[in-house]
């Protein structure tokens, strides 16, 4: 078994192989047109490093119920787009601004707004193109299960309206239960659907799907928390991205509200819960103790 820095290491590049010839020249068929400089700017959003964190949960949590990640790493690479989508989207002018991802200029500065824009949109659009072919799975019913619950993670009630709340939060001050809903729905509807959608993938019992979910919660819980410690307590170079970004658009975070000692101990127990509901899956397991246990000990 490779230790967890080598196995994170070869998801990703697998993912990385898989939206390379998702957004390749042919993919589509050779008669569908597809403008090049959008193709570019899609490219250059999604295969622009990352951690490929939301598709690590995606193909351990199918893993466990003995499916390959060859076969997984579709959806997961779908589920990448979604959240390369909003980082693109997030980074924008009218959002939060910036001009440094992944330790590169933004989409809309390496291109333009509206261009940044459509790339955001080709992606999210692609993500569901992917979850609807046979090849991600080759049960409709599966398929269906996976495009709704993509649908319901991304939309309104999970990362956008997640997202509208965050900006609502920069004139209002929030309590510690707005805090976790607000967190809930911007980042932890994707960890959650990741988690969800391996489980689906996998054929689990209602049962082992709800284990699944409520590690994702809690998983989703950590990795939010852990950004924030690290975000006032890393810097530019170590994150590629802006820090010390909530302080200064005055936004309320757990770290704010606890201070840096009590969040981190939070982040434990948040760690220590999560580890906790996968007590049925035995040794099984293990890789999705070293997944959550990295949430919160990842370095950027
Ligand atoms: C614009 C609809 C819309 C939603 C934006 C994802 C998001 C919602 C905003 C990004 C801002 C942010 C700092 C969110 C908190 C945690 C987070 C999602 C960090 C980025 O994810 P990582 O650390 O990034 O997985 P990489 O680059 O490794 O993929």
């Amino acid at each position: 078994m490779p230790d967890f820095d080598s196995l994170l290491f070869a998801h990703a590049s697998r993912v990385g192989e898989t939206l390379e010839a998702l957004l390749g020249e042919r993919s589509s068929g050779a008669e569908v047109m597809r403008p090049p400089r959008l193709m570019e700017a899609m490219r250059y959003s999604v295969l622009s490093g990352g951690k490929r964190i939301r598709p690590f949960f995606l193909m351990e949590c199918a893993r466990l119920f003995d499916v390959d990640p060859a076969v997984s790493v579709r959806a997961a690479a779908a589920l990448e787009c979604i959240h390369c989508y909003s980082l693109v989207h997030d980074d924008l002018p009218a959002m939060d601004d910036d001009d440094l991802r992944r330790g590169k200029p933004t989409t809309h500065v390496a291109y333009d707004e509206a261009m940044a824009i459509l790339a955001g949109d080709g992606l999210l659009t692609m993500a569901f193109d992917i979850i609807a072919h046979p090849d991600t799975h080759p049960d409709a019913e599966v398929r269906s299960r996976l495009v709704g619950l993509f649908a319901q993670n991304a939309g309104a009630g999970g990362m956008v309206g997640g997202q509208v709340l965050d900006i609502a939060a920069e004139s209002k001050a929030l309590t510690e239960p707005e805090i976790l809903q607000l967190q809930a729905m911007k980042t932890g509807a994707l960890i959650r659907c990741a988690c969800e959608s391996g489980a689906i993938l996998g054929e689990a019992s209602p049962e082992e799907q709800a284990i699944l979910l409520e590690y994702g919660h809690l998983a989703g819980q950590a990795f939010q928390l852990a950004d924030d410690i690290l975000d006032v307590t890393s810097d530019q170079q170590t994150m590629g991205k802006k820090t010390a970004k909530d302080a200064i658009a005055g936004k309320g975070t757990l770290v704010s509200l606890l201070g840096l000692d009590a969040s981190r101990k939070r982040a434990r127990e948040l760690l220590e819960q999560a580890i906790a509901t996968l007590e049925p899956f035995g040794q099984r397991a293990s890789v999705l103790i070293d997944v959550a246990r990295f949430t919160v000990e990842r370095k950027n």
